[in-house]
């Protein structure tokens, strides 16, 4: 077998080229938390399992909302209020290896938009800058995981689409809000993003 042939098109990443976005492991989605994702706290071993791989960049967002964010609804919006700014809510758990993360994301940090992706606001002229970090770090792949698959993991995969990376799901180290991911899945492997099934 020759080794040095070509990678096929989904081969095996480089991981020189390699980024892991962390999305949203905070204590205020894990179970017991003020907007607990079911069974969130699952995504923790296999985020480690992950982080430790050699990634040229582990990117760990925070959701990190003003105390009258408008996504609240104490504010007419649809969420309860969760991930306070500085915040145990907003907190890493304990358990999540911080150790390999190289970049913290905060987001959703403007009182008056929500921002599900990691890389710009819902209203899709903010960014947060991580597109800009990750193609200056040379990065053309990006694998995505964390909470929740079908809010903020799913913004993050679409937005990393649409700005030129290479996109993949790990979907062991996500969980989701809504019991049915099946359509969700397909709609954004439609868009072109890969689905890992085993880390
Ligand atoms: C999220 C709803 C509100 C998430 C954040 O991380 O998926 N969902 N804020
Ligand atoms: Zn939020």
């Amino acid at each position: 077998m020759c080794s040095h042939s070509a990678p096929k098109d989904r081969s095996v990443p480089d991981f020189q080229q390699s980024a892991l976005i962390i999305v949203d492991v905070q204590n205020d989605f894990l179970p017991g938390g003020a907007l607990a994702v079911p069974d969130g706290n699952e995504v923790i071993a296999p985020v480690n399992i992950l982080s430790g791989m050699g990634f040229a960049a582990v990117i760990a967002t925070q959701d990190w909302h003003p105390a009258d964010h408008c996504s609240f609804t104490t504010q007419d919006g649809p969420w309860p209020v969760h991930c306070i700014a500085a915040s145990t809510g907003a907190d890493f758990p304990s358990a999540l290896h911080l150790r390999p993360v190289s970049h913290i994301i905060h987001k959703g940090m403007a009182q008056d938009r929500d921002s599900y992706s990691a890389f710009f606001d819902n209203d899709h002229e903010t960014s947060t800058g991580l597109d800009h970090l990750l193609h200056g770090l040379k990065v053309s792949h990006v694998v995505v995981c964390g909470l929740a698959l079908d809010f903020c993991v799913a913004a993050t995969a679409r937005d990393a689409m649409r700005c030129g990376f290479r996109t993949d799901i790990a979907l062991e180290a996500c969980r989701g809000i809504t019991s049915d991911q099946a359509p969700l899945l397909h709609d954004l492997q439609t868009q072109g993003v890969g689905l890992i099934k085993n880390i």
